[in-house]
């Protein structure tokens, strides 16, 4: 051991090698351990700066315009379960990505260097015994995230993406953005419509308790009045329970849907137009399901349906949407594959959501 200390070779860096440019963080050993990897250390979405976005009123909080909440639950699911572990997933995932390196080849700007101030909250602390408490601390803790005075002066409401988490989490971020914006149109990127009536899943009779779940949320969002009649699915193709009534009550709950084979007829720009036109001009939520991809670009999924969107398609209709009043927005994955496959992908749709966020704010409902 000692020899090959002895022999290691000492490698040179050039005078202004790594990220810093003040000298004096270079200091007594003359290596710069301050910045220059996205790898070290604690990781938050995108390397951004994490706030405290839950702490007690006592607290000073930083401000913030849009904020990453994570939502670790996964026990109201009627497959594989896993979702726990997408926030975490996600964030792994979205190690690369730099915001001071961000910039979109597509478009040549970085949506974490607007105006928009963008964070990562942490988790909700939700409870994995007790489906009905945890969706309560979700519901709270969407109050608090949203609840604080955003960073710009113009825009008051921070808007929040929230990191899934298995469906049923995004009915308590629709609870939030009604409270704060009042009823959105929901464009739901998913294999399911999820607008199943609990009294017919499973079989019918299942108790109060069961009956809400990642298949019936938006059911349940149409009951409690948060959502507008002029939603959309996206991508959809698996089976429905009941061949008349599951549509009729999809239709009923306010959605209409792109399958997922339409974009073979009429491309993504024809995706992205029939989504436009469906909502109008609404305030937006936007629910990705990472499901909607094809399990070959996102096989770490509870519920995989074979022959879906491939992870360009997804990006370049969620690029296309932008100008609408998006309000809120989650995705959410599970056990990955060593390659990361499903998590890279839901990392780069988050980043998509934030696009959408800083393109178009949105005034606050008075
Ligand atoms: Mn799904």
């Amino acid at each position: 051991m000692v020899l090959a200390m002895t022999t290691a070779r000492e490698i040179t860096f050039p005078p202004t090698s790594g990220f810093a440019s003040d000298q004096a963080v270079f200091g007594q050993a003359g290596i710069d351990i301050t910045t220059g990897s996205a790898f070290a250390g604690l990781t938050t979405y995108a390397n951004l700066p994490h706030v405290h976005c839950l702490a007690g009123e006592e607290e000073d909080v930083e401000k913030y315009d849009i904020a990453i909440l994570g939502a670790p639950f996964d026990t109201a699911v009627t497959a594989r379960p896993g979702a726990r572990f997408g926030p975490g997933g996600i964030r792994a995932g979205s190690r690369r990505i730099a915001p001071e390196a961000a910039w979109d080849i597509y478009t040549g700007e970085n949506v974490f260097l607007d105006w928009a101030k963008v964070v990562d909250c942490g988790d909700a602390p939700l409870t994995f015994l007790d489906n009905t408490v945890a969706l309560k601390q979700l519901d709270a803790s969407h109050k608090i995230v949203s609840g604080r005075v955003a960073n710009s002066s113009k825009y008051r409401t921070p808007r929040i993406i929230t990191l899934g988490g298995d469906h049923t989490t995004t009915l308590s971020a629709l609870r939030s953005t009604y409270r704060r914006w009042g009823e959105v149109s929901v464009i739901h990127f998913d294999s399911h419509i999820d607008t199943w009536d609990p009294k017919v899943l499973a079989g019918g009779g299942i108790s109060h308790y069961a009956g809400l779940n990642h298949g019936t949320f938006l059911h349940i969002a149409h009951e409690e009045g948060l959502i507008r009649n002029n939603s959309i699915h996206a991508g959809i193709r698996a089976p429905m329970v009941r061949p008349k009534g599951d549509l009729k009550n999809d239709v009923r709950c306010g959605f209409e849907m792109v399958k997922a084979r339409d974009i073979d007829r009429i491309g993504a720009s024809g995706v992205i137009e029939r989504l436009k036109r469906r909502v109008a001009d609404s305030k937006v939520y936007i629910s990705v399901d990472i499901d909607v991809l094809d399990p070959a670009f996102a096989p770490a999924t509870g519920t995989a349906e074979v022959g879906g969107w491939t992870t360009r398609e997804l990006l370049s209709i969620l690029d296309g949407l932008s100008g609408l009043q998006v309000v809120g927005a989650d995705v959410a994955p599970i056990y990955d594959n060593p390659g990361e496959t499903t998590v890279l992908a839901a990392a780069e749709v988050v980043h998509a959501l934030v696009r959408l966020m800083v393109h178009q704010p949105v005034e606050t409902a008075e």
